[in-house]
């Protein structure tokens, strides 16, 4: 792994937290092992082993069901570590890929079968190389056509230029971790307002109310970010996903613990109702329909 790579918590304590039954994990990672499943030669990190065994055992120890499993930057192309995981976990994980513009339908249709129900657009500069938005709309007219939808990963000051292109998808969208807000402006900030927009006026998006550890600027309590996470979960309570996104690639600041992390869900869905629909029925109509 990089030198500066910070490796996940090796021991996340129990939540104190007791999420409802059959909740889902609806964004964490699987890498490698390397010696297993190579890293990208594209990739722009290279970040310490967490594999499905490791992960697996994050979900029991937090009191969680499922995973959604999505496809991070390190393994570029090669779904093959996802496919792996989700075989293993039979129908307790769902998986997001990201696929080249020129995948057979035959390869497709293999990735549905192992549970695939998503690809990742991914905006991010320092995780990806520029797309053309020709190739990613080739990509979305092919797997509209299979019920899947998108996933897209964009920092907020992307958010102006990608909303045209965002808003023309045909598709379910989704948008990790709340389209990451600088969480020192404000939830009331023509920013975040923006983002709030964009959600009110198309009904096809959702987006992921995680991450409080990469937003904060306060540290380890999340209160900074919090505020942001409940806003969404009032606004739009049948179109929030909750997740872990364990392992945690590319943290400077501090490595979460996933048992506090689960202690932060109350905080933003403040009543059993909104609770269930986030960790439940959310993800369930999204990935097991
Ligand atoms: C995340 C986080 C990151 C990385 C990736 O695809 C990836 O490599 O998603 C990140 O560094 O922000 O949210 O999964």
């Amino acid at each position: 792994m990089d030198s500066s790579y910070l490796a996940f918590h090796p021991n996340p304590s129990k939540p104190t937290f007791n999420v409802p039954p059959g909740s889902v994990d609806a964004h964490c990672h699987v890498f490698g092992p390397a010696a297993e499943f190579p890293y990208a030669p594209e990739r722009k990190y290279t970040p310490c082993d967490a594999g499905k065994k490791q992960l697996f055992a994050l979900r029991d120890q937090l009191g969680f069901t499922r995973n959604v499993i999505v496809q991070a930057s390190c393994h570029g192309r090669n779904n093959d570590a996802l496919v792996d995981a989700l075989k293993a976990a039979g129908s307790l994980a769902r998986g997001v890929a990201v696929v080249n513009p020129d995948i057979t339908d035959a390869e497709l249709s293999a990735l549905d079968a192992a549970g695939v129900r998503g690809v990742r657009f991914n905006f991010v500069k320092r995780l990806v190389d520029s797309t053309p938005k020709s190739v990613f709309q080739g990509i979305a007219e092919r797997i509209a056509a299979l019920g899947w939808h998108i996933v897209v990963y964009f920092e907020a000051p992307d958010l102006k230029e990608l909303t045209p292109f965002l808003t023309s998808l045909p598709t379910t969208v989704v948008v990790d971790h709340m389209g990451r807000p600088d969480v020192t402006k404000g939830v009331d900030h023509p920013d975040f307002q923006n983002f709030i927009r964009l959600l009110s006026e198309n009904d096809n998006f959702w987006t992921k109310v995680s991450c409080p550890e990469r937003l904060t600027v306060d540290g380890p309590a999340y209160d900074d970010v919090v505020p942001y996470a409940r806003e969404l979960v009032d606004r739009f309570p049948d179109r929030v996903l909750w997740g872990t996104d364990w392992p945690h690639p590319n943290m400077k600041s501090h490595m979460p613990d996933d048992g506090h992390l689960v202690d932060v869900i109350p905080k933003i869905a403040t009543t059993q109702e909104k609770q269930r629909a986030l960790l439940v029925d959310n993800p369930m109509r999204l990935y097991w329909r």
